[in-house]
């Protein structure tokens, strides 16, 4: 028995099936690089799942950890309020888009500062209602489950859905959904489904991640705020795969210039230590009543420490345009790759900076997707060495995430095991048919 698999072992008795793994458990991890327990080294292109932007154990995030861990590790902001915390609010007020007062709250994960985000707009509007897109992700507490927009695995046999979250159609060019007709369906909803003036909120993923790394273009951005502006609905950025440099810019939003009403962000806002947050217009952050949003362990001193080094780090290490080299690269192998005999499976290249997938079909002029293919990649990348992750509503979507402080000959040896990946992937499954 080797170890992994008596992990394996353990873990199948001892943990609930629903968590689901892979079967690389974690030793010890450095930077863009991850230890197993066969002792195996990994180029790590998940980070967590766009988490460690700064990579493993960056010195300077895990030197302000330890400083914060000799004062104190936990008072509970709403017990004991602390310096850091008002500053790690001020500077995100200053950060994200938007030149009006904001105001910021902490809590601990992606799907925390989402469910904050819509309670804030229902109670700043006195309205209920949400609008999201099709194929967005936006967490897996029962309301983050209604707003995402993917069945398996996320919604299947966990009952109702909250009332009145209601989903439009997310622009994919690839696949025949225009950004015009995405707009007119959405229009098309205030007539027949739901009345915009119930409507409290719109919240949508600059790049979808989970959904298939779909880029929202900047017209559908631009006209999402005119049709906010002109019903009064609150618009949510959900930042937290696509924030904190990932896409060569601090906010996915920023490419496009449209400026949202409230931010969330999280996973890359505190380089692996559990911190996430809501920023917005004030008036909007402000709208709950003392005492009604909170939390016990929201603005953790620890994670707040850590996220105060990274944004540090991205600022002195200029990791936005570092990111954007990084997608560069990316975009022109996989480019490459997908031009070469033999590769007409690669359907799709796209991305913005560092936040880049290719898209797996079985034919470039059915573009039926690929999931078999998609998951016989990931696997003979694994067995290279190389932690990759699909994404997409119908499993064909290959994401590649490095840290956006990666060595260069890392970022390359991991491109070389890419096309390898493929290659080999793409011969058995034709020894195989
Ligand atoms: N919003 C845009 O990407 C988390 C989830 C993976 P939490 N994405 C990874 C999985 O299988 O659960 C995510 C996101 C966007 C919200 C969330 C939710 O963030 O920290 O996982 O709650």
């Amino acid at each position: 028995m080797t170890a992994t698999s008596e992990l394996q072992a353990r873990k199948t008795a001892a943990v609930s099936r629903g968590v689901a793994t892979r079967n690389i458990y974690a030793v010890r991890a450095e930077n863009a690089e991850l230890w197993d327990a066969e002792g195996r080294r990994y180029l790590d292109f998940a980070v967590g799942i766009a988490v460690n932007n700064t990579g493993h154990r960056h010195p300077k995030v895990m030197a302000a950890v330890a400083e914060q861990a000799q004062a104190f590790t936990h008072t509970c902001f709403h017990v004991a309020p602390y310096e850091s915390y008002i500053r790690l609010a001020e500077r995100l007020n200053e950060i994200t888009p938007g030149d009006f007062p904001k105001k910021t709250m902490l809590v601990s994960s992606g799907a925390e500062a989402v469910e904050n985000a819509i309670k804030m707009a229902r109670a700043h509007t006195g309205r209920s209602g949400v609008i999201a897109f099709t194929g967005a992700f936006h967490g897996r507490t029962l309301l983050g489950m209604a707003l995402t927009g993917k069945v398996m695995p996320y919604k299947k046999s966990f009952g109702a859905m909250p009332a009145e979250v209601v989903h439009a159609p997310f622009p994919n060019e690839f696949h025949g959904i225009s950004e015009a007709e995405a707009l007119r369906t959405l229009e098309g909803m205030f007539a027949s489904t739901v009345d915009p003036e119930r409507i409290a909120a719109m919240i949508v993923e600059p790049v979808q991640g989970e959904g298939g790394f779909n880029i929202a273009p900047a017209g559908f951005l631009r006209a999402l705020r005119e049709i906010c502006d002109k019903y009064g609905i609150v618009l949510i950025a959900d930042e937290v795969q696509a924030g904190m440099a990932r896409t060569g810019t601090m906010f996915g939003f920023d490419h496009s210039g449209v400026v949202p009403d409230v931010v969330t962000m999280a996973k890359g806002l505190a380089g692996g230590f559990p911190l996430s947050a809501v920023t917005g217009r004030a008036e909007i952050v402000d709208a709950p009543h003392p005492g009604g949003v909170g939390g016990t362990y929201g603005g953790n001193p620890i994670a707040v420490a850590a996220s105060h080094a990274v944004l540090d780090v991205i600022k002195e290490e200029d990791l936005c345009q570092r990111a954007a080299e990084i997608g560069e690269k990316i975009r022109a192998r996989l480019s490459a790759i997908a031009e070469r005999q033999g590769m007409e499976c690669i359907g799709d290249v796209r991305g913005l900076g560092a936040m880049n997938a290719f898209e797996l079909v079985k034919d470039r002029s059915s573009r039926a997707p690929d999931a078999e293919l998609t998951a016989a990649i990931v696997a003979e990348a694994e067995a290279r060495g190389l932690i990759l992750l699909s994404c997409g509503t119908r499993y064909n979507v290959i994401r590649l995430l490095p840290p956006l402080t990666i060595p260069w000959d890392q970022l390359d040896e991991a491109l070389d095991m890419i096309e390898a990946s493929v290659e080999a992937a793409v011969q058995k499954t034709a020894a195989a048919a």
